[in-house]
């Protein structure tokens, strides 16, 4: 078994301002801070866990290569990608489209590399170099729309690597999960239409963008049914995150039977994040992890990208990071330290509410098709 893993030292340069989440305004009452809320540090941090622990020695580094203006075009439209070249060749940087994702010049180069390297882990699950793979990219993408960054986010990482996984690397159907704790809006809205990616959603509900992820929300057109939200209810635990695994994320990527799975990994649902009011611990990282692990390994012959996105704890993501990846590649260095705290908080059992949250949107699973 080998994992690939990627991050490369660019992505932890990613200006994302002198804000704390609102850009710095003295008149609007937002000072500014050592940290913005999605400072890269947060990253850094799990990048130097992966290697301290000794993690690194069991994985092979992936080298990243920056996304072509025609991959990127292949989901943004050419004004989006011509306006973050150019705010980014600005002294001071721009902004992603929404006027809370700052970023600083030279933006577009490490945007590009973020892009390329969801595309360079996916090429080397495809082609066999690697059997799966944690491609720990920033900026963060699931956010980002055809024509607009929002929410930290530039260029859809996900999207691009699934557009280019279908257009050069002979994949026709596959899927994209993603357990960020904010909705999966952009490949939603990208592959509304499309019933050759399946687009599955477990977040928070209408906690980001605000009400975004609904229920109803399962595609359009030829693409009806292929889009799933899960939009869990403030305060889910491991229990629930477990249950809904078990439950949907699990059972819709058997009925669907990808040929590769792509995972918008955010960590950001965790008890710690100060973006989310989730409570889950390292322990469903990794029983999400292999979940898709065993679904790919079902139908895709193992063929995994994991792909981080958000997750705001430089506290906790670098635990959640490094258990999600030792799931990943079958080995173990470390147990979280952290879990007898976080795991001893509350708030883990399945609550009827949530049960029933989730095991109405375990009927749509019956309307999927292989
Ligand atoms: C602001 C608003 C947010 C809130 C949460 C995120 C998280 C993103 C993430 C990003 C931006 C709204 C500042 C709404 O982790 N994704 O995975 N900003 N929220 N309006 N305004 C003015
Ligand atoms: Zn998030």
């Amino acid at each position: 078994m080998t994992t690939g893993y990627l991050w490369d030292e660019i992505f932890g340069w990613h200006d994302t301002g002198s804000g704390a989440l609102f850009p710095a305004d003295p008149d609007a009452g937002h000072q500014p801070i050592a940290h913005h809320v999605a400072h890269p540090d947060t990253k850094r941090r799990l990048h130097e866990l992966v290697c301290v622990s000794g993690l690194v020695e069991h994985l092979t580094r992936v080298a990243p290569r920056p996304a072509t203006p025609e991959q990127l075009l292949r989901v943004h439209t050419p004004e989006h990608v011509e306006r973050i070249v150019r705010e980014s060749a600005l002294p001071k940087g721009g902004d992603a489209g929404d006027g809370f994702s700052p970023f600083g010049k030279g933006a577009y180069r490490i945007a590009a590399l973020s892009a390329g390297g969801a595309i360079a882990m996916t090429e080397a699950v495809v082609s066999g170099a690697v059997d799966n793979g944690f491609a720990l990219v920033n900026p963060p993408g699931h956010h980002a729309l055809p024509e607009t960054g929002l929410g930290f986010c530039i260029f859809n990482n996900v999207a691009v690597a699934a557009k280019h996984a279908r257009a050069e690397l002979g994949i026709e159907r596959l899927a994209i999960v993603d357990w960020d704790v904010h909705h999966g809006n952009g490949a939603q809205a990208i592959f509304a239409e499309d019933p050759s990616v399946l687009t599955l959603s477990i977040h928070q509900d209408r906690c980001f963008p605000p009400n975004s992820g609904l229920l109803e929300d399962r595609g359009t057109g030829a693409g009806r049914n292929y889009n799933i939200n899960i939009p869990m209810p403030v305060g889910c635990g491991d229990g629930a995150y477990q249950y809904a695994a078990e439950t949907v994320i699990g059972p819709a990527l058997q009925a669907y039977a990808p040929e590769l799975v792509l995972v918008a990994c955010g960590f950001d649902p965790n008890a710690m994040d100060p973006l989310a009011r989730q409570l889950v611990t390292s322990t469903s990282f990794v029983a999400l992890t292999r979940t898709v692990k065993e679904a790919a390994q079902r139908s895709a012959g193992g063929r995994l990208v994991l792909l981080q996105e958000g997750g705001y704890s430089p506290i906790y993501v670098p635990f959640c990071g490094v258990a999600t990846i030792q799931e990943l590649a079958g080995v173990h260095v470390m147990d979280d330290p952290m879990l007898p705290v976080v795991g001893g908080m509350g708030g883990h059992d399945l609550e009827p509410h949530q049960k029933a949250l989730v095991d109405r949107v375990a009927t749509y699973v019956a309307d999927l098709r292989g």
